[in-house]
């Protein structure tokens, strides 16, 4: 028999989700069609395996609710009735109603709204900054993660990569602070777990028991919000019981004396009284951590996120300094290791388009933007949603439907489904996933640059977000080089080859190998503070940061305003305990009404919002449920499974009590990503957070509420 051979072919990928693991993977091609996506096994960090989110990533492709072709809204705004329309339509559609709009009010009257939905450099957030840029239209600040933990460790630490989390094989001591690796930061679990199983002592602090919680050899539970005075405290305690590095601090920090005054009332006792933890936990916390001396800190984005998040993380980030820890391989802290990445942002994002005076609105204030709170003069009367999907994750969601139905807001969406948003749009654009775009993908967790390659063709009538963006310069008129390369071309040039972290690295190594660890020193002896060294103004650990002169700045992580924010309110130059905005002893009267705080961390078995419309993977993270202490249940007689509501003044949603002591009492947590559309009672869990910003980096507030409970 001649059956016609099998073609299968094995391309190189890069996991495009934002993740910190960024994991390698390989594409398995039959006969045109993605079969298979595995994790690379030779990958240090991967290690041949990915997560639940991604373990069918190939079917994900496949999904019969993907959107293929372009689609145009025919019933009323939110109806999720669609027709399908030609890409030319779209364009011509886009074109009539963004021009009638520049007319009657000015380019700013249109906004952009993206985020990490895609991490690539050039498929990611800033795709389309320069086309919108150009056009003159509103500058979108994006501050959803990890601007306020990256303005508070510039202003400390400056733009350093931190620790490498392979280094962790070297840590005598490991501090996971905020972060739920098991779920959230899968592949830098399994180094801290091989290493804990050495016998290193593994502390987590959560203000719950996470699954990572589960796995510590000692869990500290604060209350919400507090960490700032158990930073303190741990301060006070290095200095008062002498547990310091004298040499460290004399040579390589600024401002020792000042930071000694400032603790000097911090005592394990006075944060005691604001977080929970006992004294002489503190105390003894503080004594292992020098003893150790390769203490290592794994800082997570949930410590930035209530209203003193940003001074909580300056204070963290004096902690090493203090110790000498970043003395030793596997010692120092690690946070954001996007900093090593020699990448030309000014070419991603084109800063230099945008007209002198365009103002800026920021991601979390989408709401009130729209539905005519914040004063806007002209208002905004179009918004284009590609990666980001605010009807989920953002805060005051209710706020952004009531926006959204406007009958004279024109929106655009790029995406790949009718999330929970683009059910608003006028105008859906069909984007391609991963195996059908090319794209170079940066990392927020460690030090790999991972190439994506294309191996099969975009299905239906698909476009790569940066062909979208290509087709709309062309619409508009945009003829400059930018709008004219091929996505391949623009990884090519948006990387910095000749940054030493690029030494001996080309395109040709990312195609043969599919990845590559920046040259800033191997994991077995990257030590990059060990003499100072520290990208500060002063080359020092900055206890009192010359940065907080400039006034307020916003370090966004993906930087198209990077420098643009310097000035406003003046900072306070050193670190501090600032309290939450709504905790029951700051906020008595709000608590009256709504006692219990919320935390709302990231599901297991979702990326953010993403996966939350497949069957199965609800099936596997369950329906939304809400963890309520036993004694909070039972004043409120709520039994197990029952269904509750949760709510405050910004709205309410539902989800199944499951009655337990993971949670202290006072304490509600419920996972995001849910969506409204699929829930019981139609809400999710940023319908009740709020959109003020924290006291750094215009953080979200978003394990800063209040609410109340009871049975639905
Ligand atoms: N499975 C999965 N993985 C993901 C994501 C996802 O949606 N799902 N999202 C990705 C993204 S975008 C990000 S930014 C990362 C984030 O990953 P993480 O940094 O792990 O962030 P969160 O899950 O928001 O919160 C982590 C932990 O912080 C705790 N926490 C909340 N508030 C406080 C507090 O005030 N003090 C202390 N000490 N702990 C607190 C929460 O209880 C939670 O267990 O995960 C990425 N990975
Ligand atoms: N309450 C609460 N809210 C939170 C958080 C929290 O911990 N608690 N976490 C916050 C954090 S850390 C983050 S990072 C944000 C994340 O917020 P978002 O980035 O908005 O989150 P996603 O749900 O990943 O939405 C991305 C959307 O992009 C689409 N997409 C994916 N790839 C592509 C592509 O290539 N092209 C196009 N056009 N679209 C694509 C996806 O289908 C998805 O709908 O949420 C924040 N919101
Ligand atoms: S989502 Fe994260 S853990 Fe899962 S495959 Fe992608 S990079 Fe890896
Ligand atoms: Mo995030």
């Amino acid at each position: 028999m001649n059956a016609p051979a099998e073609t299968i072919e094995i391309f190189h990928g890069g996991c495009p989700q934002d993740c910190p693991d960024t994991c390698a993977m390989n594409y398995t091609v039959k006969d045109g069609k993605l079969i298979d996506v595995q994790g690379k096994p030779e990958h240090p960090m991967t290690r041949g395996g990915l997560c639940v989110k991604l373990k069918d990533f190939a079917d994900h492709h496949y999904n019969s609710e993907r959107l293929l072709y372009p689609l145009k809204r025919k019933g009323p705004k939110g109806s999720r009735q669609f027709v399908r329309i030609t890409w030319d339509e779209a364009l011509a559609e886009i074109k009539e109603r963004w021009t009638g709009i520049i007319r009657e009010y000015g380019a700013q009257a249109i906004m952009p709204y993206s985020y990490l939905g895609n991490q690539g450099i050039v498929q990611g957030l800033n795709v389309g900054d320069p086309f919108f840029n150009k056009l003159g239209a509103t500058v979108c600040e994006r501050t959803f993660c990890g601007s306020g933990s990256s303005t508070a460790w510039l202003m400390t630490m400056g733009p350093t990569g931190g620790l490498d989390p392979e280094s962790f094989v070297h840590s005598q001591y490991m501090v996971i602070w905020g972060c739920n690796s098991v779920s959230t930061n899968l592949h830098h679990w399994h180094i801290i777990h091989e290493t804990q199983k050495k016998g290193v002592k593994l502390v987590v602090i959560d203000t719950y028991k996470s699954l990572t919680a589960k796995q510590a050899d000692w869990h500290i539970i604060p209350k919400p919000g507090t960490d700032g005075a158990l930073a303190m405290a741990l301060i006070n305690t290095l200095i008062e019981q002498n547990l310091l590095d004298h040499d460290y601090i004399e040579k390589y920090t600024l401002g020792f004396e000042e930071l000694k005054a400032r603790a000097k009332d911090c005592t394990p006792e006075w944060a005691e009284a604001i977080t929970g933890v006992a004294a002489a936990d503190i105390r003894k916390l503080a004594k292992e951590m020098y003893d150790a001396k390769a203490t290592a800190i794994r800082m997570g984005v949930a410590l930035e996120r209530h209203h003193g998040g940003g001074q909580t993380i300056r204070a963290v980030c004096c902690i090493p300094a203090l110790t000498g820890a970043w003395r030793h391989v596997g010692g120092g802290l690690m946070q954001m290791p996007l900093w090593e990445f020699p990448l030309k942002f000014d070419r991603i994002c084109r800063p230099d388009y945008i007209p002198q005076g365009t103002r800026v609105i920021n991601n979390l204030r989408l709401g009130q933007a729209l539905n005519g709170e914040m004063p806007l003069h002209p208002p905004l009367k179009s918004v284009m949603f590609y990666n980001a999907n605010p009807v989920s994750q953002a805060p005051e969601s209710n706020k952004i439907v009531e926006g959204l139905m406007r009958e004279d807001l024109f929106v655009v969406a790029a995406e790949h489904f009718i999330t929970d948003t683009a059910a608003y749009a006028d105008i859906i654009l069909p984007a391609t996933m991963a195996a059908e775009m090319d794209d170079m993908i940066l990392s927020w967790g460690h030090f790999y640059l991972t190439y994506n390659a294309k191996c099969i063709d975009a299905p239906g009538e698909t476009a790569s977000n940066a062909e979208i963006f290509r087709r709309l310069a062309r619409t508009f008129g945009f003829d400059d080089p930018q709008f004219q390369r091929t996505d391949a071309e623009m990884i090519e040039d948006y990387i910095d080859w000749t940054a030493p972290q690029m030494a001996g690295i080309t395109m040709e190594t990312f195609k043969q190998d599919g990845y590559a660890h920046l040259k800033v020193g191997t994991p077995d002896d990257r030590c990059p503070h060990k003499e100072g060294n520290f990208p500060t103004p002063s080359g020092k650990v900055e206890f009192k940061s010359s940065a907080a002169a400039g006034g307020n700045f916003v370090a966004t992580p993906f930087r198209q305003l990077y420098d643009a924010f310097q000035g406003g309110e003046p900072v306070d130059p050193l670190p501090g305990y600032v309290p939450s905005r709504e905790r029951p002893e700051t906020n008595p009267a709000l608590a009256l009404k709504y006692p219990l705080n919320i935390v709302t961390p990231k599901s297991h078995g979702f990326l953010n919002s993403q996966y939350a419309n497949e069957a199965h993977k609800v099936k596997s993270q369950g329906d939304q449920y809400v963890l309520i202490n036993p004694v909070d249940a039972a004043a409120r007689d709520i039994h197990p499974g029952n269904l509750i509501r949760v709510f405050n003044d910004r709205g309410e949603f539902h989800g199944e009590a499951r009655v337990t002591d993971d949670t202290l009492p006072g304490v509600v947590v419920a996972t995001l990503g849910y969506w409204r559309s699929r829930t019981k009672g139609g809400g999710a869990v940023n319908v009740i957070s709020s959109d003020q910003f924290v006291n750094l980096g215009h953080a979200p507030s978003l394990s800063d509420n209040l609410v109340q409970v009871e049975a639905a």
